[in-house]
C-alpha cells in the first residue's frame, strides 16, 4: 500500500485544496494530511478562521482523506515520514525545492497549484463586497 503525506493549513476549505488533495492521493493509496495546529499556525503567521478541530472535522470528511495528524513544528516531517511508513510526500508547487531534503526519507512531489483562488483571496474578495 502506497502512503502519501501532505501538509498545510487547509483554512475555509476551497477548490485548491480539494486539487491538491485529490492529486496527492491519486498518487498512492492512502493520504495521510498533517494540519497545522492554531499554535503552529502562528508560527507561520497565519491566524485560520476555523481552529484546529473544526479544521481536522472538515478535512476528516473528505473521500480522499484517510487519515489526519497534527502539525506542531516545522521539524517534524522526518519523524512523521518514518513513523507512518510514507511513501511519497506531495505539496502545492508554491512549496517547490523547500522540502527536496525529505527524498533520502522518502519520494518528495510539488504538483501544480490551482490558480484564482486561495484562503486570502476569499478574505479580501469577502472584504471588498462588505464595502461596496
Ligand atoms: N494549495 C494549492 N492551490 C491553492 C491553494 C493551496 O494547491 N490555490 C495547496 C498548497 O500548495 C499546499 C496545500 O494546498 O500544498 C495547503 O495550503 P495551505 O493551507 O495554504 O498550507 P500552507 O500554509 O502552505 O502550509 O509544513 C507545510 C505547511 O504546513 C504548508
Amino acid at each position: 500500500m502506497k502512503k502519501v503525506i501532505t501538509y498545510g493549513t487547509f483554512d475555509l476549505l476551497h477548490w485548491g485544496h480539494i486539487n491538491i488533495l485529490k492529486g496527492a492521493k491519486e498518487l498512492g493509496d492512502y493520504l495521510i494530511v498533517a494540519i497545522s495546529t492554531d499554535e503552529f499556525n502562528l508560527l507561520k503567521s497565519k491566524k485560520a478562521y476555523h481552529n484546529y478541530e473544526n479544521r481536522k472535522l472538515i478535512l476528516e470528511a473528505i473521500r480522499y482523506v484517510d487519515e489526519v495528524i497534527p502539525e506542531n513544528t516545522w521539524e517534524q516531517k522526518i519523524d512523521d515520514i518514518k513513523k507512518h511508513d510514507v511513501d511519497l510526500f506531495v505539496m502545492g508547487d508554491d512549496w517547490k525545492g523547500k522540502f527536496d531534503y525529505l527524498q533520502d526519507y522518502c519520494e518528495v512531489k510539488y504538483l501544480p497549484r490551482t490558480i484564482g483562488i486561495s484562503t486570502t483571496k476569499i478574505k479580501t474578495d469577502l472584504l471588498e463586497l462588505e464595502n461596496g
